[in-house]
């Protein structure tokens, strides 16, 4: 995936586009992938990327998740 393709997938799962990923935001995207069935699993998993913990992804993070 390029950073192009970063950037819309990161934009696409930002729906309220404040330039970082929440829980909910996580776990809405996945849902649209069809990923119900270890929807919290995968949620904690990703979250793994929270490496400041805030408890949400900025951009860096997710970059990292997806690498
Ligand atoms: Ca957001
Ligand atoms: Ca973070």
């Amino acid at each position: 995936m390029n950073e192009v393709e970063l950037r819309a997938l990161f934009d696409q799962i930002d729906t309220d586009g404040d330039g970082r990923i929440s829980v909910v935001e996580l776990a809405e995207g996945f849902k649209a992938e069809g990923a119900q069935e270890h929807l919290a699993e995968e949620v904690e998993k990703a979250m793994k990327a929270d490496v400041n913990h805030d408890g949400v992804l900025d951009f860096e993070e997710f970059r990292t998740l997806l690498k």
